[in-house]
């Protein structure tokens, strides 16, 4: 008999919620944290300026009206720390933590099939038993570290944005250098432009940043407030799990605009603000005339923010779809490079040589800085999992992944049974408002789960050749867009050596829903259970 019921990694939003449903549905659950305390993604990247892209009306949870009622954001996109505290109050409000062992990484999993039951290691040495995993382990959780050549040489201080210290760094009047801007580097940034002594950015490929128009929501959330059963309902038909104001509304073809109404809807989206950017046309990652003409106007505005024409061309992207990296949402960002005390490095022009014990060398230069902020990203939806020696028979998970992840849904792999991911690839994950595509999970597993017991079942996995469709299905759906036209985390172009395959499910989530739902009605068609 196995220690628990169920055994599940990670105390982010996403594990918060499985345990819950898990002590909801009367089954023994455990959660291993890797870190100290509950958060994941909003514990551990602390740096300056954290703050979530997707409304805070609709990134939080949505499980229990009371909860949603009862708290109040305080701004458009609330703040790290605001959000970590939101987290916070839930595991307390629900009395979370007395099953959670905090400081415990999960480093090894073997199915034991005799039992249909997974013996799990810790890093700590100790063994225990789960009939289930869940691997709640986020899909941003794990660093890319790139090697620096010379970095341990560095005399100065070197930050990272994805474990940025408690107790916070004081870098008021310093010589500070940001490498990398994508979302974590834009936002320190622009957080701490205004303080340092001088701020050196080291830019590889430019982002694309909208204004985030970030405020006040006290009226908006009241009004939500009012109806916030039907709006949730709404958003998790959507697209991207969240309704940019609009609804269900469809955004337009862009063949149905002349440029003059393209670029009057390309303005509104503008002026509205956030992600919803790339709302403005329906087609905008899927037609290059539509995605160049969305891209040009975000050129013109870096044209009319950035006041020296030379930086603000190297600020410029171009080489690749807007959308097709994850866009940035900023407040100020462009502007930092009017200031005389920021100076921008363009390593396409100039290369990044070595860290010397003074700072940086980029080209023939050497920029002398005290302090080193990392903000290069992670190994993005498979690297927690790919972390952990998780063994089925003779495969090891990682070797059937290593040409890209095979996944039933998002939720399984077969030949691994009973081991659950909750927005695992080829789900729509890190496309959405990950929040509506967490809950969904949670609660599609947690129905299977259900389902097994009702039936004295013990065992669950994908049948191959469903996989083998849902893998096509995924595959082939992102080949329609321009995803795969940038080197982005999205096709796991940022870690070397990891095959280059689109990692999310294009689909959008109230598509990926209906799927699922229609999966489970149909008795969970395409899995084995026994
Ligand atoms: P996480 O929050 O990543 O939690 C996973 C946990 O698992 C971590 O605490 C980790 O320590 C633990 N873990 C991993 N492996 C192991 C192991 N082997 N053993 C034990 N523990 C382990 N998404 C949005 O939709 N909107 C946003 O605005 C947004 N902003 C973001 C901002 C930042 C800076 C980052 C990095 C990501 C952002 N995301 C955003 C994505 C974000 O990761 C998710 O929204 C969400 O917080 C993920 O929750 P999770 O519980 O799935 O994973
Ligand atoms: O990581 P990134 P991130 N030398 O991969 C550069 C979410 N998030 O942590 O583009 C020099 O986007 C790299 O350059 P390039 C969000 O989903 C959300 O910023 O590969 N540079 C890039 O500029 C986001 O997308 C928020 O050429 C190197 C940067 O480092 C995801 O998390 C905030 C390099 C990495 O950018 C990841 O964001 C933060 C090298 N060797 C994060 N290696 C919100 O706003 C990498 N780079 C909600």
């Amino acid at each position: 008999m196995a220690d628990h019921d169920v055994l599940i990694i990670g105390a982010g939003f996403a594990g918060l919620y499985q345990l819950y449903k898990m002590r909801e549905l009367g089954f023994t659950a455990r959660v291993v944290e890797a870190g100290p305390e509950v958060g994941g993604t909003w514990y551990w990247n602390r740096y300056p300026g954290a703050r979530c892209d997707i409304e805070s009306i609709e990134y939080s949870y949505s499980f229990d009206p009371e909860l949603q009622r009862e708290w109040n954001w305080t701004e458009r996109y609330a703040a790290q720390p605001e959000i970590l505290t939101y987290i916070r109050h839930v595991a307390d409000r629900y009395d979370l933590r007395r099953d959670i062992d905090f400081d415990t990484r999960v480093v090894a999993m073997e199915f034991d099939e005799s039992a249909d039951e997974w013996a799990v290691t810790t890093d700590d040495g100790t063994r225990t038993s789960a009939r289930f995993v869940i691997a709640a382990t986020g899909c941003l959780s794990v660093p890319t570290a790139p090697h620096f050549e010379g970095l341990e040489n560095f005399a100065g201080e070197v930050l990272r944005t994805w474990e940025w210290p408690l107790e916070g760094a004081d870098l008021a009047g310093k010589r500070v250098a940001v490498v990398g801007t994508g979302s974590s580097g834009l936002q320190t940034i622009t957080a701490i432009a205004p303080t340092v002594g001088h701020l050196t950015v080291f830019q590889r490929t430019p982002p694309y940043a909208v204004p985030a128009q970030n405020r006040p929501i006290a009226d908006e959330l009241a009004a939500v407030k009012e109806r916030y059963p039907e709006f949730r309902e709404v958003s998790r038909l959507t697209r991207g799990g969240a309704q940019c104001g609009e609804g269900l509304a469809y955004p337009p073809f862009f063949p149905d605009l002349d440029t003059d109404a393209a670029n009057a809807e390309l303005g509104r989206r503008w002026e509205g603000g956030g992600l919803c950017y790339q709302q403005a046309f329906y087609d905008l990652l899927l037609d290059p005339e539509a995605n160049d003409l969305a891209a040009e106007y975000v050129r013109a505005r870096i044209r009319d923010k950035v006041t020296d024409p030379t930086v603000a061309e190297k600020l410029t992207p171009r080489s690749y779809p807007i959308g097709a990296k994850r866009m940035c949402v900023d407040t100020g960002y462009y502007e930092v490079y009017n200031q005389d005390n920021v100076t921008l490095v363009d390593l396409t022009e100039e290369p990044l040589r070595r860290i010397t014990e003074r700072g940086i060398v980029a080209g023939d230069t050497e920029h002398e800085v005290d302090v080193i902020v990392l903000a290069t990203g992670f190994d993005a939806m498979t690297g927690a999992l790919d972390a952990i020696d998780i063994r089925s028979g003779e495969r090891t998970l990682r070797d059937k992944w290593a040409d890209g992840p095979r996944t039933y849904l998002g939720l399984m792999s077969a030949g691994f049974p009973n081991l659950f991911t909750v927005t695992g690839p080829q789900s729509p994950s890190v496309l959405s408002n990950m929040l509506t595509s967490i809950e969904y999970h949670v609660e599609w597993i947690s129905n299977a789960l259900e389902h097994l017991r009702s039936q004295g079942l013990t065992r669950m996995e994908p049948d191959p050749e469903a996989e083998d469709d849902w893998v096509n299905a995924t595959n082939d759906t992102a080949d329609l867009t321009l995803f795969p036209e940038a080197a982005s985390w999205y096709m796991g172009a940022n870690v070397p050596g990891k095959r280059r395959v689109f990692l999310p499910f294009v689909g959008g989530v109230g598509i990926y829903k209906q799927i699922g739902d229609g999966v489970a009605i149909a008795n969970y068609h395409g899995f084995e259970c026994a």
